[in-house]
């Protein structure tokens, strides 16, 4: 099977990348990345020269780009997005052009090739809004009605439903993922793990926002990548899928468990004002892939998974050093050009 990978250079693009070539050996991989501020082809370096896979730099809102693509695969996992909450409470605007107006490209590139194949639209849990922190029994699943609240959020959510209409009106292949909160390796350090431990190796505060009792479901990247394949192999289409990693944890309990593991003292945080809006508590019901596909987390576990993953941030100080600093764009700004 030959995959059109939209965003493999970014977070969860690139490790998905890594999963998939490693565990079919029949599969290769088409990556189009537009390379914003968070695609980093320095993620995907052990892989660039393999024979299954290629990188193809270019826009998902580019038609023709897409229907030439689209033309060539037996099929699509869409990653591409602006995907910071924070960015998108400062500038809306790129969020609508990418995750809603370049969806609808690629939907309409597979239009144009009366595509056929499997196509898997990789959304978020945000898009159902918050819950509260006082009925622990809620959790997002599948049938509740999209009710976003960020500006990113509200684009995964159109997105969502843009995805749904072409299924429902033009038959396409296509089902949804909406997943919970991914850690893990090559996140860009603007997202909250990341972002804390490496702040903490250069001895800086981390910014806690608010009253640090905001939840999440923590879930391990590989095993969000794992899932997003079972979807393409046996997913059904026009269905959504819930992933999640039966993980709450509030922000101040994983900040304190991030200083634990690191040997650092409470003194090294720094509260700060809260975000506009922020989404109280996320948290999943996976009952329904967990059933259907047979999918479970394997590798979210905590805290030995946090640990891992900050000990993958210990040993990569060059690659988020570079990232931080920006250094990290003059490679690609040599091989493809400034953008
Ligand atoms: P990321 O920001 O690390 O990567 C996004 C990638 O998309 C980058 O490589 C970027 O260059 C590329 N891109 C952006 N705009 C593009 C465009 N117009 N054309 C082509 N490429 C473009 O994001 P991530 O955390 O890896 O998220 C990937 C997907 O997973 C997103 O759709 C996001 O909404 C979703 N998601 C993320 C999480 C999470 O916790 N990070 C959880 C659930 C769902
Ligand atoms: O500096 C910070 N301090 C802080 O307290 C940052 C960056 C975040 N936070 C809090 C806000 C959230 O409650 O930590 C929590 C996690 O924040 P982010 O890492 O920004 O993630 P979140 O806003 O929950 O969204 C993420 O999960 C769902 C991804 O960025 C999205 O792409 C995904 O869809």
């Amino acid at each position: 099977m030959h995959i059109l990978l939209t965003g493999g250079s970014g977070f969860i693009g690139s490790n998905f990348v890594r999963f998939a070539l490693e565990s079919r050996a029949d599969l290769s991989i088409t990556n189009l990345d537009a390379l914003t501020y968070s695609g980093n082809p320095e993620n995907l370096a052990d892989i660039e020269h393999d024979k299954r896979y290629r990188f193809v730099h270019g826009d998902i809102k580019d038609l023709d780009l897409c229907t030439r693509l689209l033309g060539e695969v037996d099929a699509v996992v869409h990653m591409a997005a602006e995907s910071h909450v924070d960015r998108s409470i400062i500038d809306g605007r790129p969020f609508v052009e990418t995750n809603v107006l370049g969806t609808q490209t690629l939907l309409d590139a597979a239009r144009r090739n009366n595509f056929k194949g499997r196509f898997v639209h990789v959304s978020t849990d945000e898009v159902f809004g918050d819950l509260p922190l006082d009925q622990p029994e809620l959790k997002f699943h599948e049938k509740l009605p999209l009710k976003p609240s960020s500006p990113y959020s509200a684009s995964k959510a159109a997105s969502d439903m843009v995805v749904h209409a072409y299924h429902h009106t033009f038959g396409l292949n296509v089902s949804v993922t909406n997943c919970s909160n991914n850690f893990g390796p090559y996140q860009f350090p603007e997202k909250v793990i990341p972002l804390f431990v490496t702040n903490l190796i250069e001895g800086k505060k981390v910014p806690l926002y608010g009253d640090g009792r905001n939840v999440r479901d923590w879930l391990h990247v590989v095993d969000h990548c794992e899932a997003v394949l079972a979807v393409l192999e046996k997913g059904k289409a026009g269905q959504t899928y819930c992933i999640g990693g039966n993980n709450e944890r509030s922000n101040l309990e994983l900040t304190h468990t991030i200083l634990e593991l690191m040997g650092k003292g409470k003194e090294m945080i720094q509260p700060v004002t809260d975000r506009l809006g922020h989404d109280r508590r996320y948290a999943i019901d996976p009952r329904k892939i967990e059933s259907e596909l047979g999918w479970k987390p394997t590798r979210s576990a905590w805290p030995g998974a946090l640990e891992q993953t900050i000990k993958w941030y210990v040993d990569h100080e060059r690659w988020w050093r570079r990232v931080k600093s920006g250094a990290y764009r003059e490679y690609y700004q040599k091989q493809y050009g400034n953008r």
